[in-house]
């Protein structure tokens, strides 16, 4: 085998799972897709298929219910379903997002508690980081948390976060230390959608995956036991960067896949679309056009393969690399969508095609879980 083969190897069983997701994908989700959009609507019945065909337990060991298969496959499956719909594809991400800090630093109660019922479908968890003045900057976020009781009682306000009024639980930072400094003295905390103080706050009107809740979940007082602090007292900001060292693959995942479903899209129309009475593929501009998005597709995909090998690996330097597949992915989707709609002219600018779907779903893979310039930042520090 060579070297480059042994970075990843895509197992026949993964490659034959990949296969059927991107036949369900094709057949059941593309369908939905301009009318998820449209609607702003949650798609619960893709959810519950989801689930039914196990791609709800992809991000999760076998102990607890999942696959077992892996970040590789894990991001597979984003893709293939992001080159469908965008915001079906984000179930399946946060999915991911929202448990990785119980999965790696949670207490075996916290992880049998939780991790089954992700697992299955039946719960969806919520990634509570970023605040209305704590963005890019998580380590300056207000919301608090106190003991009282031997209890925690946890207070503020989140903002940008995915699953809003669908999830079960929320994993909440809080700071618990007032005087330990910018990025310290946080803890995470599970906290369940059904404790008394909670309540799902103002939700956003976006440009893209519409098909996915965002917004303001508010927590007053919320009183939660100690058992639902994730990892240790005081740990939390190492618990939210060792999750988003992860979970910015599925990003890259997501934006990858919109890029291909563009390209593909592009590319058909461009074989079918006539002309000065040839079909506008045997034009070298439009030619052109579709190598250049082939080859950003494919250059995103070595990238973001090889990180996601260096995470089922256990590598050190997992951060570096997927800032660099989440950086290059998304901004590969931004350049492809761009392209795509060009390709179509008109047509790509109405509702009734879907590139222009494609163009504002990827335009958040370049800000969220992290904006481009902290993913290059991320990646600069480890050059110095
Ligand atoms: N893994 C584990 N620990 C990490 C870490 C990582 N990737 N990155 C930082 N830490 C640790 C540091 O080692 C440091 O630990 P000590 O207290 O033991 O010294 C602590 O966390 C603070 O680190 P640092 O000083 O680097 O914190 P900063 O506030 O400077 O963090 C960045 C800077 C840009 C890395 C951080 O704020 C960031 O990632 N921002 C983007 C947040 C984001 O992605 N938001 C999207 C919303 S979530 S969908």
């Amino acid at each position: 085998m060579s070297a480059l083969a042994e970075l990843y190897t895509i197992p026949r069983e993964h490659a034959d799972f990949r296969d059927t997701i991107r036949q369900i994908a094709r057949e059941r989700i593309a369908p939905r897709a301009a009318e998820i959009d449209e609607q702003a609507a949650y798609p619960h019945d893709l959810r519950r298929l989801l689930s039914e065909q196990d791609i709800l337990g992809l991000p999760f060991d076998t102990e607890h219910g999942g696959t077992g298969s892996g970040t590789l496959m894990l991001n597979i499956a984003v893709e293939e379903i992001a080159k469908a719909c965008a915001s079906t594809a984000l179930i399946l991400m946060i999915q991911e997002l929202g448990t990785l800090p119980i999965k790696l630093f949670g207490s075996p109660e916290l992880k049998d508690r939780f991790l089954p019922r992700c697992a299955s479908g039946e719960w969806s968890p919520a990634f509570a980081l970023s605040e209305p003045e704590a963005g890019s900057d998580p380590g300056g976020m207000m919301t608090r948390a106190v003991q009282r009781d031997g209890e925690w009682e946890i207070t503020g306000t989140k903002n940008w976060i995915t699953n809003l009024g669908i999830a079960d639980f929320y994993v909440v930072f809080a700071v618990t230390d007032p005087g330990a400094g910018h990025s310290r003295g946080i803890t995470a905390f599970v906290v369940e959608a059904d404790r008394p103080g909670f309540s799902v706050g103002k939700l956003e009107h976006k440009l893209g995956i519409r098909g996915s809740p965002t917004g303001q979940p508010i927590f007053e007082g919320v009183r939660v036991p100690a058992d639902n602090v994730v990892g240790e007292v005081g740990e939390g900001f190492k618990v939210a960067m060792s999750t988003l060292d992860r979970s910015r693959l599925g990003v890259a995942a997501q934006a990858l896949g919109i890029a291909q479903g563009a390209t593909d899209y592009a590319a058909d129309y461009a074989r079918e679309r006539r002309q000065f009475g040839q079909p506008i593929n045997s034009f070298q501009a439009i030619q052109f056009k579709l190598a250049d998005m082939e080859t950003q597709c494919a250059a995103g995909r070595e990238l973001l393969y090889q990180a996601c090998a260096r995470v089922d690996r256990g590598d050190p330097d997992i951060g570096k690399y997927s800032a660099m597949a989440k950086l290059f992915c998304s901004d590969a989707a931004m350049r492809v969508t761009v392209e795509a709609v060009q390709v179509l002219g008109g047509y790509g600018y109405v509702k009734e095609y879907p590139v222009q779907r494609m163009l504002r779903d990827a335009k958040i893979t370049q800000i969220y879980e992290g904006t481009n310039e902290i993913q290059r930042l991320v990646i600069a520090r480890t050059l110095r």
